[in-house]
């Protein structure tokens, strides 16, 4: 191994140019600037984090990315700090070409990334867990038994007031959505209705290939897998309206593969719902879909979608399945 030239001796310093305490210097500088900064992250930038607070959900959504935030707010400016410390304070000198102090062996350096480091680790495996398996968590916190206690009762009817969560059947395929309201006579629509304040259980299923229900401003993300029957859980809690795509690859029109909802008040979302379900009922719509269950066949669907095509002409959802010729362009 090459043996080190020995390190020309640095010039004499002056004689009350003892070294500052550059660690104490960051310290200080750090602690404040990480006081100041994570206040600002989570009370000004917090509240305009995606997903924003249109459900319970998203509210849990935001509070969580919020907190990551600060997590993460004292290590960029850890990072930073230093960085800008290092080019500042430790430049080298003009004509100066001889290497700094070796850091190899530094106990307390060592010791306060060690420490460091296993602390924010560990606490993002506690706040994540913890998160993952509460009410509206995307882990094992959804799924037809919850391990926590549903915000309303299931039934099959429901009406403004009550505490009945409204069960809407999410069903995608190549290349929409459709939903479907089982305590409206299974009737179905092409723009998902929900009523304000009201606890919603979505049941999520595919008719085709692998495609994700991605209800954004609701925080509400589940697979749609054909036979299968996905459940998730929400209650909007704000007016308005929200965009549901999809977010899973399922062909060449995904990225087309998007439509709208609305969350309008309860007596307005009861009428809505009568309403439609009275006109489909009329015009034999409700009678040509298959009866509602929780999956459906995708070798037996294509018939009854052409049915539906039959008597309402329509194309792409409001009970457009598979029409005759091109999907895309019936
Ligand atoms: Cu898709």
């Amino acid at each position: 191994m090459a043996t080190e030239a020995p390190v020309p001796a640095a010039p004499a310093p002056g004689p009350a140019a003892a070294e500052p305490r550059h660690g104490l210097r960051l310290l200080v500088i750090w602690i404040v600037a990480s006081a100041i900064a994570c206040p600002l992250v989570y009370f000004v930038w917090g509240p305009h984090l995606p997903p924003g607070a249109m459900s319970d959900a998203a509210r849990h959504q935001q509070t969580d990315i919020a907190v990551l935030a600060i997590t993460g707010a004292p290590v960029v400016i850890g990072v930073l700090l230093y960085f800008i410390y290092a080019i500042v304070v430790w430049r080298a000198k003009p004509g100066d070409d001889s290497d700094g102090e070796p850091i190899y062996g530094n106990t307390k350096v060592q010791a306060t990334w060690i420490i460091g480091t296993s602390a924010i680790v560990l606490w993002l495996a506690v706040f994540g867990t913890i998160e993952l398996v509460g009410p509206a968590g995307a882990g094992a916190g959804e799924g037809p038994s919850p391990i926590w206690t549903l915000a309303g009762k299931q039934s099959t009817t429901w009406a403004p007031g009550t505490n009945d969560m409204l069960e809407v059947q999410v069903i995608g395929q190549q290349w929409t959505w459709t939903y479907r309201y089982p305590q409206f006579g299974g009737m179905e629509s092409s723009e998902l209705m929900l009523p304000e304040g009201m606890p919603v259980t979505f049941h999520v299923t595919s008719l085709d290939v692998i495609h994700s229900f991605w209800a954004y401003q609701l925080g509400v993300k589940a697979d749609a897998n054909p036979d299968v029957d996905n459940v998730a859980y929400v209650t909007p809690k704000a007016l308005g309206g929200f965009t549901v795509r999809c977010n899973e690859l399922c062909g060449i029109w995904h990225g087309a593969m998007f439509n709208y909802g609305q969350v309008v008040s309860p007596a307005a979302f009861q009428s809505w719902a009568s309403g439609v379900q009275a006109k489909e009922q009329a015009d034999g719509i409700l009678g040509a879909l298959p009866a509602y269950a929780l999956t459906y066949d995708p070798t037996v669907i294509p018939q009854l979608g052409k049915n539906i095509v039959q008597i309402d002409g329509i194309t792409g959802g409001a009970g457009y399945y598979y029409g005759p010729g091109d999907p895309v362009t019936p």
